[in-house]
């Protein structure tokens, strides 16, 4: 089995590696992956001399790079996490988020139909759904659930999701597609809320919550998004959506305040600032469907994973560091400074 995993310098495809190399050993890995900004290679320091891991630097719309790609591995299943995947950066920009996370997707759509493959699977996300009211506890977004995109980037998101499905059905492409809530865990790029918020308390920097943080997020520790996400490539049905997501609502503001206590620094850092433009109010996933078909659950307990989370961004400084030295600070300057 031959499995090509775009994105996977990024957040959740790394993470995604390193759960498919512990548990599927007799698997071939091949990363596919732009390094990008949000692309580190040193998060698969611990992987890359693997002798059925292999890294690809490339384009996922660089139609050329992608066919010859497949021509030589001949991949049986693709895994597509590579995307623009930041909210605020899509408000600045959306241009990049369409070329990627749209032309991107059907360039490798067009390779799997080309070279013939066993499963397309597309990373999506809750946000296609849209938002849900903070007043309304009792509505949960179902895979029924129509589109209703906010941002440049949820736009581009189920822009490609409806591709996929179109491949599916125009051409019998094998194709399933996960939507799942946020994630948190390590390698989790700065720009981020937790991340961005453990690293400016460490750093004794104001922690920047966007309107008054009553905004709702479903969270998900990443490693239990990975588990998911290889049962619907032994178990899900082709065609079909599934929802991920764990039932875990929290206000940005708590989260912020629950990382000040665990790291035992003062809420005084805490700065209100100007609301995100066009900010989703509550994201939460009803994950039925994945649960009955499939027997997924989630395993991490926020109260754990948070804490595991914070312990790894304090053990391993010198990746966020580096990260937050670098070109990250104009970004950083560009989108907080006059705030
Ligand atoms: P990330 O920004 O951390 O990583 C994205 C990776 O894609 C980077 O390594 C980057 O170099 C690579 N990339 C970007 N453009 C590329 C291109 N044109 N060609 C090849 N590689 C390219 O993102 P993430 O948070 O790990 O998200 C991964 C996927 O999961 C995305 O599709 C995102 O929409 C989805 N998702 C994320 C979350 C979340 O909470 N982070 C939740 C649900 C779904
Ligand atoms: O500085 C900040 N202050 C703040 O209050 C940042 C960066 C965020 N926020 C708020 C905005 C959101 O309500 O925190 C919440 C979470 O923000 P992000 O970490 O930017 O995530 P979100 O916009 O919810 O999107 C994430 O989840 C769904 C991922 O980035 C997406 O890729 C994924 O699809």
């Amino acid at each position: 089995m031959t499995i090509i995993v775009t994105g996977g310098a990024g957040f959740i495809g790394s993470n995604f590696i390193f759960y498919t190399l512990k548990n599927h050993p007799e698997y071939r890995v091949i990363c596919l992956d732009k390094l990008t900004y949000a692309g580190n290679l040193s998060t698969l320091k611990d992987v890359m001399d693997k002798p059925n891991f292999k890294f690809v630097k490339a384009d996922i719309c660089d139609r050329e790079a992608v066919y010859d790609l497949f021509e030589s591995e001949k991949p049986d299943v693709v895994v597509n996490f590579a995307a623009e995947s930041h909210v605020d950066r899509s408000i600045e920009s959306p241009d990049v988020f369409l070329r990627t996370n749209i032309i991107g997707t059907s360039v490798l759509m067009d390779a799997c139909r080309k070279y013939g493959i066993v499963r397309f699977h597309q990373v999506s996300t809750d946000e296609v759904y849209g938002d849900l009211p903070i007043d309304r506890p009792d509505l949960f977004f179902t895979e029924e659930t129509p589109l209703h995109t906010s941002s440049p980037y949820s736009s581009s998101k189920a822009s490609a999701d409806l591709l996929a499905l179109a491949y599916h059905r125009t051409y019998g492409l094998p194709v399933t597609i996960s939507r799942c809530s946020n994630n948190y865990g390590p390698y989790h790029f700065p720009e981020k809320l937790i991340p961005l918020m453990i690293a400016n308390a460490l750093n004794d920097k104001p922690l920047p919550v966007y309107g008054k943080g009553e905004n709702i997020r479903d969270w998900l520790y990443v490693e239990d998004h990975c588990k998911a996400i290889d049962l619907i490539l032994q178990k899900g049905r082709v065609g079909e959506v599934y929802n991920i997501g764990g039932h875990n609502e929290m206000r940005n503001i708590d989260i912020v305040k629950i990382i000040l206590k665990e790291l035992g620094k003062p809420e005084s850092l805490i700065t209100f600032v100007t609301d995100r433009k066009g900010h989703d109010l509550r994201y939460a996933i009803d994950p039925t469907k994945i649960h009955s078909e499939l027997g997924w659950l989630p395993e991490t307990k926020f109260a754990d994973g948070i804490k595991k989370t914070i312990k790894w961004y304090l053990e391993n400084r010198s990746w966020w560091e580096e990260i937050i030295s670098g070109e990250y600070m104009d970004y950083y300057d560009k989108m907080y400074s006059n705030r």
